[in-house]
């Protein structure tokens, strides 16, 4: 159990100790009259943290009164990863965003992304800012960045996120602070800052090998000639609440924990596994919860998100470190979190994104990755981010970058959607993200298929008796059947006009039962 304790952080003498930035301090109207129509803006935040609270407000007025008076005003919108409605959520309310990248996952976007008046750029999140840096999406305007406080020499305390920030304040032409003074004093030192990444052809290996280990600094660099506003804010970050895990979650932690303990009695893992990677959502949540009462002692996590169930692991020494990038904690964890702030510090590190979900350091550590997904095929096709193969929900993410380059992937939901409706294995999936190259476990509450070393026809047949919902198997072996005695191989067989025909009927009927 961790005490309550404070330890002194140079945030005492004042969150803004740089003359020439305190001079720069304006109201959040101010900053965003300083922003144009049709810039690129690469905002803080990711999953709800660390995203800022006031200029992306004042700015959604703003474009709503350009709007009013006719005139065209929208930005192109990059962050982290998903913020808040005090940012995603107002500035597309307004229709205020032409382009979007990478992950949201805010109801305005979405709806505004598939009804078709918004672009989105769905990227890998390790990918966003090597693509910025080798010109791909062009000039950064603006940064806008939430931090803790900025020191005397100008260096920047960062907030609950890194996310992209080191990137957007490097490239950008100009920067906007807000320093949050709700952000606690004593997250200065959690976050490790690694300057050392370069471009093709002068890339040398990221020093990094365990993931408690830190090889950067503390703080993010910003050249104070490039600032042109400061604004002061006091809000807490969106803070989600978690559903408490249901039985099919903790089914699906018990068939995961079950597997790893296999894992581990055939040597294939150490008895501490391996660096933890869990995705974004209530299941992930879950399985960490089951995690947190399993066998398994002296664990570390390198993941993007540290959610409520990791911090119930370090709480009770389950875990003894974790990397991240962003915290996503519920509104109990969050202000247990900001007590406890002293004691995490030393176990908690938030990096840049491009570090937390980098391929050379996922494939060096040997990650078990879990991610959620929407649904998966009988091949082992897995979509994470479209309903009915059209509709995006939020977006691939980081599980692109851990499904291809850990020790293990797995991937998991239940085996139904929409009360039963909906199948959540298939035929063949809508939309692929994650190949069947990169998928090694699927498991729902009905049980867990390993179909590491098996041929397609006999993943199928594994992922229907093991992972498919009972209303749905026949139907499932029947299509194989069918396809087997029809396709024109053998070796994936598919039935073409009616591979998708459970999503049509779906469409068309409200379920996918024949
Ligand atoms: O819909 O909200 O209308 O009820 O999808 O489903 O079961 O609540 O699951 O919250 O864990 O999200 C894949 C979306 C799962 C998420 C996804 C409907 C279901 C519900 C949500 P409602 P659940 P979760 C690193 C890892 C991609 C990014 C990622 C995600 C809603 O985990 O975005 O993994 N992943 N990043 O009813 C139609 C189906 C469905 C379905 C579920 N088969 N068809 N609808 N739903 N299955 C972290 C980051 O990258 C930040």
């Amino acid at each position: 159990m961790l005490t309550k304790t404070s330890a002194p952080t140079s945030l005492a003498a004042g969150r803004i100790q740089h003359a020439g930035l305190a001079a720069k301090r304006m109201s959040a109207e101010q900053a965003a009259a300083l922003i144009q129509p049709g810039w690129r803006v690469g905002m803080s935040g990711f999953t709800g943290a660390g995203y800022p609270k006031a200029v992306p407000l004042a700015l959604a007025h703003r474009i709503e009164a350009a709007h009013a008076a006719g005139e065209n005003f929208r930005i192109g919108l990059w962050t982290g990863a998903s913020t808040a409605p005090e940012l995603d959520g107002a500035l597309a309310k307004v229709d205020g965003i032409d382009m979007r990248l990478p992950y949201q996952s805010d109801p305005t976007v979405r709806a505004r992304i598939n009804s078709g008046d918004m672009q989105y750029v769905d990227l890998h999140l390790s990918h966003v800012a090597q693509y910025v840096w080798f010109g791909f999406l062009g000039r950064l305007n603006v940064a806008v960045i939430e931090v803790a406080g900025i020191l005397p020499d100008g260096r920047l305390v960062p907030s609950t996120s890194v996310g992209n920030n080191k990137t957007w304040i490097d490239l950008a032409d100009h920067v906007i602070l807000e320093v949050n003074s709700r952000q606690r004093a004593e997250l200065e030192g959690m976050h490790d800052i690694y300057y050392g990444t370069a471009l093709p052809p002068h890339r040398r290996p990221i020093p990094l090998f365990e993931s408690g280990q830190r090889i950067g600094e503390p703080y993010l660099r910003c050249d104070p000639a490039k600032v042109i506003a400061v604004v002061e804010t006091d809000a807490p970050d969106r803070n989600s609440k978690f559903a408490e895990p249901d039985a099919n979650s903790n089914a699906i932690a018990e068939h995961i924990i079950d597997f790893l303990q296999h894992e581990v009695r055939h040597g294939r893992l150490p008895k501490e596994l391996l660096p933890l990677q869990s995705g974004v959502g209530n299941i992930a949540n879950a399985v960490l919860a089951g995690l947190n009462t399993g066998p398994f002692d002296n664990l570390t996590a390198f993941t993007e998100v540290l959610q409520d169930g990791m911090l119930d692991m370090l709480k009770s020494g389950k875990l003894k470190s974790a990397s991240c990038t962003a915290l996503s904690l519920s509104p109990e964890a969050a202000a247990y979190f900001d007590e406890h702030m002293a004691e995490f510090k030393s176990r908690i590190i938030i990096r840049p994104q491009e570090i937390s979900n980098h391929p050379e350091l996922i494939r060096r550590m040997g990650l078990i990755a879990m991610n959620a997904m929407i649904e998966c095929d009988i091949y082992g096709n897995v979509n994470s981010t479209h309903v009915m193969g059209s509709s995006i929900m939020n977006g691939i993410g980081g599980s692109g970058d851990f499904a291809r380059n850990a020790y293990l992937s797995i991937f998991m939901s239940p085996s139904t959607a929409k009360g039963g409706a909906i199948s959540c294995i298939v035929p063949m999936a809508s939309h692929v993200d994650h190949t069947e190259h990169d998928v090694q476990v699927i498991v729902t509450e009905r049980g867990l298929a390993d179909l590491r070393g098996l041929a397609p026809q006999q993943r199928a047949r594994k992922v229907i008796d093991t992972c498919a919902h009972p209303d749905f198997r026949e139907a499932l072996h029947d299509y194989v059947e069918r396809a087997r005695a029809s396709a024109n191989g053998q070796h994936t067989p598919h039935l073409l006009t009616e591979a998708l025909g459970w999503h049509e009927r779906f469409l068309r009927t409200g379920s996918m039962k024949a």
